[in-house]
C-alpha cells in the first residue's frame, strides 16, 4: 500500500498536476501505439509539451495579471465579499476544512479514487456509455478541494475513509459524465479535433450547444460580421481586444487608483505614467490571447494525431477531456473577447442586484470564471447561434455565476473564508448536488450518482447509431449524417 501511495504521489506531483507532461506522454504513447518511429514520438512529445506550456504561459499571464485587478475592487471599497474564482475557492475550502480541525491532505486520495473511477467508467464504456477521461490536473485539484469541503460540510460525522470513498465516487462520476457531455459539441466545433472538455463549465457547454441555435442565427456570426467605416478596425482580433480591454480595464483600474495599483502590482514602476500603465496592462490581454492561440494549435494538433493510438488500443473509443482554452483556436478569435465582456455585464448587473437587495453575502468577480467560462460559451454559441447567442449566453451565465456562486458561498459557508469556486458548473450543478446531499444525506448521494450515470445512457439511446462513432471516427460520422440528410459529405450540415 505504501509503495502504491508513493507511486501515486510521484505520478500526481510530476504528471497529473502538470498537464503538459500528462498530455505529452499520452501523445508519446499514442504515436508508439500507431507504430510510428520513436523519433516521431519524441518529436510529438516535445511539441505537445511545449504547446501546452505556451498555453500555460498565456493562461497564467491572464490569470496572474487580471485576477488581482478584479479582486482589488474588494480592497478599494473595503468590502467583506467572497471572490468567485477557483483559486480563491480552493484557499477558502482549505481554510474551512482546517478551521474545523479536519485534514486537507485527504484531497490527494480523493483525486486518486476519482481518477480511477473515471478510468473504470471509460473501460466499461459498453455499459456506462462514458467516452471521456478527464485529464486537466490543476482543475482536478481545485475541484477536489471544494468538493472535499462540501462533503465534510454535509456529513460532519463521517470518518475520513468514508469521506474519501464517497467523494471519490461522486467526483469521478461527475468528471466522467460531465466531460462526456461535451463530446458532441467539441467534435462539431473542431471538425473532429479528437478531444472533449475536462474543465469547470462542462454542463454549461452542453446547455449552450442545446440553446444557442434557438437564440440567434448562425449566419449572423462574428465570422460574417463586416463592420462599416472606422468600426472595421474591430474585425481584427488584436485591435478589437486591445481597444475593448483598454476601455474595460481602464475603467476598473481608474476606479482602483494608482496608489492601490502600486500596491497590487509590483510591476507598476513608480516612474511610469498611470495612463501608459493602463494602456500597457490592457494591451497585455491581447498579447496573452495571441500566445494562447499559438499554444493551443500546437498541442491540439499533436493530440489529435496521436490519440488514435490510445483509442485504438488501450481505451477504445475514448477521448481525452482537456482545458477549455483548447477550443479557442477553433472559433472566431473575437468570440473569446466578446464572451468575456458580456459575461462581465451579466456579473456586474447581478452584483448591483446583490447590493440593492441587501444580500447577506456580497460577491466580487473572479477572473477565471469570468473569462474562461464565458469565452468558451461564446465560442460554441457563435458557431450555432451567431452574435446574438454569443452575447446572450455569456450574459446570463454571468448572472448565474454571481447568484449561484453567492448562494453557494453563503450556504456552504466558504464566503467567510474569502471565496467560492465560482466557475459555471460550480455555481449551478454542483451547489444543487450539495444541497441535495445536505438535505437527504446518503440517499441524496445515491440519487445524485444514479442520475449522473443515467445521463450518458439517455444520450446514447437518443443517438445509438452515431454515439460512439462521433468520438471514434468523425469522418465516418459525417458520412452517416450526410446519408441521412441525402447530401454529399461536402454539403453535410452539422448542427
Ligand atoms: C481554470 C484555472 C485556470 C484556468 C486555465 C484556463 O479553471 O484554474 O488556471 O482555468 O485552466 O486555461
Amino acid at each position: 500500500m505504501e509503495i502504491l501511495m508513493s507511486v501515486w504521489q510521484f505520478f500526481q506531483d510530476n504528471i497529473l498536476t502538470r498537464p503538459q507532461f500528462f498530455i505529452g506522454f499520452i501523445v508519446f504513447i499514442g504515436y508508439l501505439l500507431l507504430r510510428r518511429p520513436v523519433y516521431d514520438a519524441i518529436a510529438g512529445f516535445i511539441k505537445a509539451v511545449v504547446g501546452y506550456m505556451i498555453l500555460n504561459v498565456a493562461a497564467g499571464g491572464l490569470v496572474g495579471n487580471f485576477r488581482p485587478v478584479l479582486a482589488g475592487l474588494k480592497d478599494r471599497f473595503n468590502l467583506s465579499a467572497a471572490v468567485i474564482d477557483p483559486y480563491f475557492g480552493q484557499t477558502a475550502a482549505q481554510a474551512a476544512i482546517e478551521h474545523i480541525g479536519r485534514s486537507f491532505s485527504m484531497m490527494m486520495i480523493v483525486l486518486l479514487i476519482a481518477f480511477f473511477i473515471n478510468i473504470l467508467l471509460v473501460l466499461f464504456r459498453r455499459y456506462t456509455k462514458v467516452r471521456t477521461l478527464f485529464i486537466t490536473g490543476h482543475v482536478m485539484v481545485q475541484q477536489s478541494s471544494t468538493a472535499l469541503w462540501m462533503v465534510i460540510f454535509c456529513f460532519p460525522q463521517l470518518q475520513n475513509l468514508g469521506v474519501v470513498c464517497m467523494l471519490g465516487v461522486l467526483l469521478g462520476t461527475y468528471w466522467a459524465v460531465a466531460s462526456n457531455l461535451t463530446v458532441e459539441p467539441c467534435q462539431k466545433l473542431t471538425d473532429g479535433g479528437g478531444f472533449a472538455i475536462g474543465h469547470q463549465q462542462m454542463a454549461g457547454i452542453w446547455i449552450t450547444s442545446k440553446i444557442a441555435k434557438k437564440l440567434g442565427n448562425k449566419e449572423n456570426s462574428l465570422d460574417n460580421l463586416k463592420l462599416p467605416g472606422f468600426l472595421s478596425i474591430f474585425n481584427e482580433n488584436v485591435v478589437a481586444t486591445g481597444i475593448l480591454m483598454f476601455i474595460f480595464f481602464g475603467i476598473i483600474i481608474s476606479i482602483l487608483g494608482p496608489d492601490l495599483m502600486h500596491h497590487i502590482d509590483k510591476g507598476f514602476s513608480p516612474k511610469q505614467n498611470f495612463l501608459f500603465y493602463i494602456l500597457e496592462k490592457s494591451l497585455n490581454f491581447a498579447v496573452y490571447l495571441t500566445i494562447l492561440q499559438l499554444g493551443v494549435r500546437m498541442f491540439v494538433s499533436e493530440l489529435t494525431n496521436s490519440f488514435q493510438g490510445i483509442s485504438n488500443k488501450i481505451l477504445p473509443g475514448s477521448m481525452p477531456a482537456v482545458d477549455c482554452a483548447a477550443t479557442y483556436g477553433f472559433g472566431h478569435p473575437n468570440a473569446v473577447t466578446f464572451g468575456f465582456l458580456f459575461g462581465a455585464f451579466g456579473q456586474f448587473l447581478a452584483i448591483i442586484g446583490l447590493i440593492l437587495f441587501h444580500s447577506p453575502i456580497l460577491i466580487i468577480s473572479g477572473f477565471v470564471p469570468l473569462f474562461f467560462d464565458n469565452a468558451t460559451f461564446a465560442v460554441f454559441a457563435n458557431r450555432l447561434g451567431g452574435i446574438r447567442a454569443a452575447a446572450i449566453i455569456p450574459f446570463f451565465s454571468g448572472i448565474i455565476q454571481v447568484l449561484g456562486g453567492g448562494f453557494a458561498a453563503y450556504y456552504f459557508a466558504t464566503g467567510q473564508f474569502g471565496g467560492w469556486h465560482g466557475n459555471f458548473d460550480w455555481d449551478s450543478l454542483c451547489p444543487i448536488i450539495g444541497v441535495i446531499m445536505h438535505n437527504i444525506q446518503y440517499i441524496g448521494v445515491f440519487i445524485v450518482v444514479i442520475l449522473l450515470l443515467l445521463i450518458p445512457q439517455i444520450i446514447y439511446y437518443k443517438n445509438k447509431d452515431t454515439y460512439f462513432l462521433i468520438a471514434e471516427d468523425y469522418d465516418k460520422y459525417k458520412e452517416v449524417i450526410a446519408k441521412k440528410q441525402g447530401k454529399s459529405v461536402d454539403d453535410v450540415i452539422i448542427e
